[in-house]
């Protein structure tokens, strides 16, 4: 089964928007498997933004996400990777469409409030850095057949 990496970045948990986005994901219909509140270190961030180290906002992007508590998160079901970054919807909140987590809620580049695995390879390399084996869980919701025909 599919399963994607999503960070709800410090400002989208200062702002107190954890509840409305994980509730997102939830009522979309996908299900949770991982779940941590933490403050990342300066490697991780790092690590994770690694393919943005020679552009000019990288050492204030590793600032920001290491400024504060961030909410990661591993989400399953079919088509997750891709259906998350529509739910998520363009890196810039003013060009992201209504009806997306940064169309609805942010207005800023460096302010966009959650991360999301942009391809398979991506999402796997994302969730074996942010978590270990041992923290993911593997459930059968019991509404799958009211959602999967
Ligand atoms: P994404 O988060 O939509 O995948 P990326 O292009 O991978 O966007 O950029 C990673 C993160 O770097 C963005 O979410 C945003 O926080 C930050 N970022 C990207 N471009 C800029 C910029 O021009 N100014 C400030 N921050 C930026
Ligand atoms: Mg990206």
């Amino acid at each position: 089964m599919e399963r994607t990496f999503l960070a709800i970045k410090p400002d989208g948990v200062q702002r107190g928007l954890v509840g409305e986005i994980i509730s997102r994901f939830e009522t979309k219909g996908f299900t949770l498997v991982g779940l941590k509140l933490l403050n990342v270190s300066r490697e991780l961030a790092e690590a994770h933004y690694d393919v943005h180290r020679e552009r000019p906002f990288f050492p204030g992007l590793v600032e920001f996400i290491t400024s504060g508590p961030v909410v990661a998160m591993v989400w399953e079901g079919d088509g997750v990777i891709a259906a998350a970054r529509k739910m998520i919807g363009a890196t810039n909140p003013l060009n992201a469409e209504p009806g997306t987590i940064r169309g609805d809620l942010g207005i800023n580049i460096g302010r966009n409030i959650i991360h999301g695995s942009d391809a398979p390879e991506t999402a796997q390399k994302e969730v074996s850095l942010w978590f270990k084996d041992e923290e993911l869980v593997s459930w059968q919701p019991q509404m799958t057949p009211w959602l999967h025909e």
